[in-house]
């Protein structure tokens, strides 16, 4: 196994909507682990930051004051290629791809307000886990089922 941690962000409007669990449910429900969870009102700086890569698009303005507006909940979640399962479970950027069974396509019509964030490469989830995370509140522990989750090295 070689594992990879990876940031999502339940945005303002999935908290809002009292998705938090059933999100955080679907990563469980997965194998991925939890390694890291925080409920917070994310600093104008750290939005910043975090978005710099849209810095300039039409858009950033609007996705900053959103993304600061009312809380959000951090999750560091670890796993064998857990960057692109989480995007698959996130669901695609545009409404119109995000398929049914993902968060996006099962809770979600807008481009902004689409419920998640996930980081998109392992640059950037060491960049935006830094960014969410001091490195003592991320956690290394085995989890139980990992024995039955994963094929033993061969
Ligand atoms: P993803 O979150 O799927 O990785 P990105 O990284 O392309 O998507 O965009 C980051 C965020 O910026 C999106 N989650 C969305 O909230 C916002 N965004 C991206 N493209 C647009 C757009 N065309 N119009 C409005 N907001 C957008």
């Amino acid at each position: 196994m070689n594992p990879e941690q990876t940031l999502v962000l339940i945005k303002p409007d999935g908290v809002q909507r009292g998705l938090i669990g059933e999100i955080i449910s679907r990563f469980e429900r997965k194998g991925l682990k939890l390694v890291g969870l925080k409920l917070l009102k994310l600093p104008r700086d750290r939005a910043d930051q975090l978005y710099a890569p849209h810095q300039g698009k039409f858009f950033y303005d609007y996705l900053i004051q959103f993304m600061t507006s009312t809380p959000i909940v951090a999750v560091a979640l670890e796993g064998q290629n857990a960057i692109e399962l989480v995007r698959l479970v996130n669901g695609a950027t545009r409404p119109v791809e995000s398929q049914p069974g993902s968060i996006r396509g099962d809770f979600s019509i807008d481009i902004t307000h689409n419920v998640v964030h996930a980081s998109d490469s392992p640059e950037n989830a060491e960049r935006e886990l830094n960014i969410l995370f001091d490195p003592s509140e991320l956690f290394d522990y085995p989890r139980i089922d990992e024995v039955i989750l994963y094929s033993p090295e061969l």
